[in-house]
């Protein structure tokens, strides 16, 4: 019992979808919810194979799965062509003028691709890296700004099946070697560079920078998004529209085998090396056209749009796979959000009239921050579903979300997934699913998920454990590229034959999932075992408070104890009177083990790239002082300097 991680947080509000949303819904009713799940989980083949075959195979499989823990088959002996599916198909489907992506730059310029055009900019990059001499299984480095270049040749490198590695635009070119290193890539599509808060991010001397270091580079493509005259190494280094020129933009996509691989993508361990995701053909589209059908619900009116970057894995099954293969209007913006100003999403989605709009909650928190005035000035009533991912949402975020931005109309899926599972897991549907503020509530078809404390029991309501996932889904990761033994032991060492996705979790009464944080991040409390998300959730219902991260501190009697990092909102003042406030305020929500025994006020977290905070470092600073470890994946070093002095205070 003393393992389990204990929860006090409760939460009563419930928001059911109107009865006009679940109306037009995909799907209309809790009890077809339960229906299809039911079915799901007793005959995955079954339900997988139909939803399988909405899309386009050139080669039907003989089998749904195959599986042997911990490796799974998906549609076996089937072949197809993911960039088909996402392209191609849309051409005789009566999608073929319909626009695929409207992309504004951040300078403000806009670009419209029709499904055709689409189609013609892939077949004719794929050409590109044909007369490259990029083979079948070649890894194809991508690091590109949010441009639709960068979808661009990811599915031509799909068509092709050439493995894509695609490496968030803000990493730096260190970074860059580390992955080439990993994964040997043959080539490497970047650009001239990438506008970002104004200035110029210049991924071409990036990529310079790192090809210093690692020789085994044939060929640099250079999509030209600035313009400027940059430095071009003779013999490898080509322009995209120079290659492109010569080629013709005619290309026959060739099925692969559903097990063909698509991509690598590497997510920061706790530790050390990154982690090369591997993610194969058939499963992982399967899965990521699934969740986009029945969870964002797109239709073919929709004006959908992510936000995420196409460097994570947010990017890759929901801008350029997902949504594609459905065959919706997307918006794509190259820019950041605060540029100029905090108006400029809310710009977008009153610009082209968005409807379905997918976030991160470290998003939302700063948009909080920086004032109810940028959205209200804005017109937002096109929206009609609201989206979340990447971090537990805290109850006050979610509130401000569902009014100020949804207009208290719009339902809000909050979307449990990981790079490692390629689609989303853990989500409400939203003409059925009631919601309540903070939890991912219940598993998407096929997902058999589970909260197991220590002995492998499946805990009871509000009793935390670790959160596992018990049967194969289509889009799970295969592999850590070339490092079998690190997947095996990281992912299925817990339970025989379960999947362990190393975050703690709780369900309630009614079969909601509670995320309650990282298992490294879990608080340790004279033997009671805390979520951060819990106490952080807690802090940030203060209207003094616009963030926080909580970490443990060692402490010779209660084993850890509870330590706090503040932001606040615009324009308050922080004092002792208000800490003091706080830790009451925590007292009072939680409970006096949930305390903070210190609060430190800091104008920023240290967070990464997309967005995350890192209690990690947190937990380091506060226990040692500086830090040693791996924060090449920090957004913003200044944060650690500033921090490092306000705990020497
Ligand atoms: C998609 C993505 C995965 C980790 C995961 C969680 C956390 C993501 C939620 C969430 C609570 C959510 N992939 N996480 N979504 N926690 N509620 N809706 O983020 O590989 O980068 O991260 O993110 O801890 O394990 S990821």
């Amino acid at each position: 019992m003393s393992d389990n991680i204990e929860s006090h947080l409760s939460e009563n509000r419930v928001f059911k979808p109107s009865k006009e949303f679940s109306k037009n819904a995909r799907i209309k009713s809790m009890a077809q919810y339960k229906r299809m799940h039911k079915e799901s989980i007793e005959k995955p083949g079954v339900f997988w194979a139909r939803e399988a075959k909405e899309l386009t195979w050139q080669k039907k499989w003989t089998k749904p799965l195959d599986w042997k823990a911990p490796y799974a088959k998906w549609f076996v002996g089937g072949k197809l062509n993911v960039c088909e599916n996402c392209v191609d198909r849309h051409l005789t489907n009566g999608r073929a003028n319909k626009a695929a992506i409207i992309w504004e730059g951040e300078p403000g310029e806009s670009r419209n691709l029709t499904y055709r055009q689409l189609h013609r900019e892939v077949c004719q990059f794929a050409n590109v890296l044909l007369a490259q001499g990029i083979k079948s299984k070649d890894r194809v480095l991508i690091y590109m700004p949010m441009v639709p270049e960068a979808v661009i040749a990811m599915l031509a490198c799909a068509r092709i099946g050439a493995v894509h590695s695609v490496v968030f635009g803000g990493f730096s070119a260190e970074s860059i070697v580390d992955r080439l290193s990993d994964c040997k890539a043959k080539a490497v599509v970047t650009a001239d560079g990438g506008y970002r808060r104004g200035g110029v991010v210049p991924l071409k001397a990036n990529v310079d920078e790192a090809l210093k270091k690692y020789k085994a580079v044939d060929t640099v493509i250079v999509h030209q998004r600035i313009g400027d005259k940059i430095p071009m190494k003779r013999g490898r280094d080509v322009y995209w529209h120079d290659e492109a020129a010569k080629v013709s933009a005619k290309h026959e996509a060739k099925a692969f085998d559903s097990e063909h691989p698509l991509f690598i993508l590497y997510t920061s361990g706790s530790t050390g090396k990154p982690k090369g995701i591997l993610h194969t053909s058939g499963g992982y589209l399967t899965s990521t056209y699934s969740t986009c059908k029945y969870i964002f619900d797109m239709q073919d009116d929709d004006v959908y749009w992510c936000t995420a970057d196409v460097g994570w894995v947010t990017g890759h099954s929901y801008i350029t796979y997902g949504p594609l293969a459905n065959g919706v209007t997307q918006v794509m913006y190259e820019g950041a959000p605060n540029h100029p100003d905090f108006g400029r999403f809310w710009d977008i989605v009153e610009k082209y009239s968005v409807t379905i709009f997918y976030t991160a909650p470290t998003a939302i928190r700063a948009f909080i921050k920086a004032g109810d005035q940028f959205p209200d000035s804005r017109d937002l009533s096109s929206l009609r579903l609201l989206g979340t991912v990447g971090e537990p949402i805290n109850p006050e975020a979610w509130m401000w979300y569902h009014e100020k931005i949804g207009g208290g109309r719009c339902p809000i899926v909050d979307t449990w997934w990981q790079t490692e599972t390629g689609a989303i897991m853990i989500s409400p549907l939203p003409g059925c699913t009631p919601t309540k503020p903070g939890t991912a509530t219940l598993p998407f078809f096929g997902v058999d998920a589970a909260i197991l404390d220590e002995t492998g029991e499946e805990c009871g309501p509000n009793e935390g454990g670790k959160l596992v996932i018990r049967k194969p889904w289509p889009s799970m990761l295969r592999s850590i590229y070339g490092d079998k033994k690190r997947y095996r032991d990281t992912y299925w060492n817990d339970y025989t034959g379960m999947y362990t996705a190393g975050d703690g979790a709780r369900t309630d009464k009614q079969g909601n999932f509670w995320i309650v944080g990282r298992l490294d991040d879990v608080l340790n409390v004279s033997g009671h075992r805390l979520g951060t998300a819990e106490v952080e959730s807690a802090l940030v219902e203060h209207k003094a408070v616009a963030e926080s991260a909580v970490v443990g501190r060692p402490h010779e009697i209660k084993g850890q104890g509870v330590v706090a990092f503040v932001t606040v909102k615009g324009n308050v003042k922080t004092s002792d009177a208000l800490a003091k406030e706080l830790r009451n305020h925590v007292g009072k929500v939680i409970g006096a083990i949930a305390k903070p025994d210190e609060i430190h006020f800091t104008p920023s977290l240290p967070k990464t790239r997309s967005g995350k905070i890192m209690r990690r470092l947190l937990k380091e600073l506060v226990a040692t002082g500086g830090i040693s470890g791996n924060i090449t994946t920090l957004e913003d070093y200044s944060v650690i300097a500033d921090l490092q002095k306000n705990l020497k205070k």
